[in-house]
């Protein structure tokens, strides 16, 4: 398989005849301490669209953790599933998870997983039975629990932060709209109606739709109408990829702050949406709560609350960012890219540095 050129550090590429799995680890950058990011499972077109997906996303996280302060460098896992998760037997995981975790052990330290889109805290147990780099275990075995909880935290403030810099009066009766309702987007719809939003909300998963409904009294639009449907906020929470030159070009509302990570199929549509007067908060700052969480709970030594607290200075972040964007006429995804490279350039995250034992100094 020729590989394309790539600015990152290092790409394993692993295949299982037994399983038909395709284990893909891209290390983008260990400029500001071991690489780390999240082991996404799910089915691929092929080998190459895994590897491609992962450098792109290993590379999202180099920038969240110099844009968020941490001491940490990007990476991310992909395994590139022979069926669904959902339709493969319990050995067969099993023996997908072994495999991942003696990748992870060539790779001594370099880089830390978690979980990501198709793995979660209880797959993280396991790998923390095989391997020492992993974060994200079960609050149960010991770990600092799921995510989510603050990735949609973090979301939230992004959200708040957009509508101010829209000059809109707070959430309270906006249409906000949030596209997947997994960990992430089911919570970001509760602090929505909590703040008074009118809630919209859409999942290709029908019950996931009902059971918000019913909760928070949520209107439900199909999954295909999330584009084309007015709304003030447009929150994506479900894959990345949504908004394209021609989407952004369309898409009717007036702040886009989500949790998708690669929610921009190139980093231009960011220009798009500033032409077009539309307040985007970059992907990689609006959902860095995950990464807080953590990278604060398991490196940094920080307790709930302090994790909490970092997690809502998202807002600050991107006010910063806006303000930036707003002063250079330049899109907030340019603004972003140049505060995390001038972290990158300077190699000393606003937390502290890490070696590759993770202990800070
Ligand atoms: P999840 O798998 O729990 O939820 C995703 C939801 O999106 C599911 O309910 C799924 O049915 C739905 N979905 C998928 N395709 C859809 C479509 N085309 N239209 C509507 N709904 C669709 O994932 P999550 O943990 O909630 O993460 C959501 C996104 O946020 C992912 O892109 C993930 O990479 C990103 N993210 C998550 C975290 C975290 O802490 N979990 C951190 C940073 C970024
Ligand atoms: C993400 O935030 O996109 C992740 O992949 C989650 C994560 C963050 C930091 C370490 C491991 C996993």
């Amino acid at each position: 398989m020729a590989l394309p050129e790539w600015d990152g550090e290092l790409t394993s590429v692993r295949h299982d005849p037994d399983t038909g799995a395709w284990f893909v680890i891209g290390v983008h950058s260990t400029r500001l301490g071991p690489a780390s990011g999240g082991t996404r499972a799910m089915v691929y077109d092929g080998v190459t669209d895994a590897v491609a997906d992962a450098r792109r996303l290993a590379g999202a996280m180099t920038s969240k953790m110099a844009a968020a302060g941490l001491p940490m460098g990007g990476g991310k896992s992909v395994i590139a599933l022979p069926a669904p998760r959902a339709e493969l037997d319990d050995a067969t995981w099993r023996r997908i998870l072994h495999l991942h975790a003696a990748n992870l052990n060539l790779l001594g330290g370099n880089y830390t997983t978690g979980p990501d889109v198709g793995t979660a805290a209880a797959d993280m147990d396991v790998l923390a039975t095989l391997t020492p780099h992993v974060f994200g275990r079960s609050t149960a075995a010991g770990g600092p629990g799921s995510s989510a909880p603050m990735t949609a935290l973090g979301v939230f403030a992004a959200i708040e932060a957009g509508v101010a810099e829209a000059g809109l009066d707070g959430v309270e009766g906006l249409r906000v709209l949030v596209q997947g309702l997994g960990a992430v987007g089911a919570d970001v719809a509760r602090f929505a109606a909590r703040a008074g939003a009118k809630l919209i909300v859409t999942d290709v998963d029908p019950a996931r739709c009902a059971a918000v409904a019913d909760d928070l009294g949520a209107e439900v639009i199909g999954a295909d109408d999330v584009l084309s449907r007015a709304c003030d906020v447009l929150v994506p929470c479900a894959t990345g990829g949504l908004l394209s030159p021609a989407t952004a070009a369309t898409v009717p509302c007036t702040v886009i702050a989500g949790a998708a990570n690669n929610l921009l199929t190139e980093d231009a549509v960011g220009e798009v949406l500033r032409r077009r007067g539309i307040t985007y908060a970059p992907d990689f700052v609006a959902n860095a709560g995950g990464a807080i969480h953590l990278v604060g709970r398991e490196v940094l030594g920080w307790d709930a609350g302090e994790v909490a607290a970092r997690t809502r200075a998202v807002g600050d972040t991107l006010a910063g960012i806006f303000a930036d964007a707003r002063a250079h006429d330049i899109s907030t995804v340019t603004a972003a890219g140049r505060a995390a490279a001038r972290t990158l350039a300077d190699g000393r995250p606003a937390l502290g540095t890490t070696d590759t034992a993770g202990a800070q100094r």
